[in-house]
């Protein structure tokens, strides 16, 4: 990595950027590499960082990132600089120990590059990135410091999240004028109909939901429904986990990327696993999106349409306090009845009784306001890349 000056004191400037190490092991599925790659961009293109990834995973990443290659050890894409990160101890083939260092997640940093920090004449800036919630408590302990047994070195905790006093959640500067754009344009969004799915634009009257989700028993349920709904219901759905349930409701050996098929009134396209900006546009397109995990769940924010959340299980149903304080900011504002429903449909599709589409749908006017409104209140807590940033600066001085 050019300017990284392993010793360097001095402040940054254009011309000394910051430079930035994020440490990602993928645990599984896409949320781990997909809100790294997405910061990594961030701290690259809108505040100048110089950023390097460590990752392990490689091939989850590729999904996301279709111009990755796979064999080389260390590549720069989009000006960021990725190392595969092969085991434990690996960190880089030179090693050099960055300005600021994000430990993804709570992974282990290389035994190796946390001696070499120690040594650094300045320590670096070192966070520990948590996973994304909803719940009060994170305010509390966001940006806490907690010095190593060992070294003189602290890691800082930065939580992200959906209320005041948190570290925000993840987004681009350009994001609202993209999906603007997008909305705006009749030829874009029927391009992208053609382009996505091979079709033409549905008519005005269908409902077009997007669907990624983890395996769900609730959604045989939800399937039937949407075949007897009264207007028709065209159907999104990413290659993934829960396509196999698509494929026995349709009769079909599968349900792979380029699969379209119809009963009753549900009309359903498989779609093609897309590059992160893509994935994006899919939510833009739709009336509603089923989302998952963090990143997504994050993305359907942002394109202010309602949406319901597949959470990530815990064992232990830890993940559900977790998805009633997302509830409780989210439904914030909404009428009693429609806060019920949608607590209620959240529920059903997080394994408590069976979701009611009809009833979704009666409070749908009323839900898409509120996405609205909560896309503006969410964007007052700040970018979560901006309040790293900001924050790293007054430490770096
Ligand atoms: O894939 P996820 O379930 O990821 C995770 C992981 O399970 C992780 O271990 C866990 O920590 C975390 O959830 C909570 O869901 P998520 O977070 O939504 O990540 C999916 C990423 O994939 C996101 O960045 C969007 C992206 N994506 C695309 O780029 N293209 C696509 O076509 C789709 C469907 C998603």
């Amino acid at each position: 990595m050019s300017a990284i000056a392993p010793d360097s004191g001095s402040p940054a400037t254009p011309a000394n950027p910051i430079a930035c190490d994020i440490f990602c092991a993928v645990i599984d599925n896409f949320g781990d590499i997909g809100v790294c790659w997405r910061l990594a961009r961030q701290l690259a293109h809108e505040h100048g960082w110089e950023v390097r990834v460590f990752v392990d995973d490689l091939h989850s990443f590729k999904k996301l990132c279709p111009s990755l290659v796979l064999e080389p050890a260390r590549q720069t894409l989009d000006g960021i600089v990725i190392e595969h990160w092969r085991e434990p101890s690996h960190a880089g083939d030179t090693l050099e120990v960055a300005d600021v260092v994000i430990e993804a997640f709570g992974c282990e940093l290389p035994p190796v590059y946390i001696t070499a920090m120690a040594e650094r004449a300045r320590a670096p800036l070192w966070f520990n990135l948590e996973y994304l919630s909803a719940e009060d408590w994170i305010a509390d302990f966001h940006l806490r410091p907690s010095p190593h047994p060992r070294y003189p070195l602290s890691k800082i905790f930065f939580f992200p999240g959906l209320g005041p006093g948190t570290g925000g959640v993840l987004k681009e500067r350009d994001l609202d004028a993209a999906r603007a754009a997008f909305e705006g344009s009749l030829a874009a969004r029927t391009d992208w109909w053609r382009n996505v799915t091979g079709h033409a634009p549905p008519p005005a009257d269908a409902t077009v939901v997007s669907l990624f989700a983890y395996e769900n028993p609730a959604v045989d349920s939800l399937l039937e429904q949407w075949r007897d709904s009264a207007s028709p219901i065209v159907l999104l759905v990413p290659e993934g986990r829960i396509s196999g349930a698509l494929a026995r409701f349709f009769g079909l050996p599968s349900f792979a990327a380029g699969t379209h098929a119809t009963r009753g009134n549900l009309s359903a396209h498989a779609l093609a696993f897309t590059e992160q900006p893509g994935y994006d546009a899919l939510l833009w397109a739709s009336d509603i999106n089923f989302v998952r995990g963090e990143d997504s769940f994050v993305r359907a924010q942002w394109a202010a349409k309602p949406f319901v959340w597949h959470i990530y299980p815990q064992a232990d149903d830890a993940h559900l306090p977790k998805l009633d304080a997302a509830l409780a900011h989210y439904t914030r504002t909404l009428s009693r009845d429609a806060r019920a429903a949608l607590g209620r449909f959240w529920h059903a599709w997080n394994g408590a009784g069976r979701p009611d589409w009809a009833e979704f749908q009666r409070h749908y006017p009323a839900l898409k306001r509120r996405a609205a409104a909560w896309a503006v209140e969410l964007a007052q807590v700040g970018d979560l890349a901006g309040n790293l940033t900001s924050f790293a600066k007054t430490q770096l001085k």
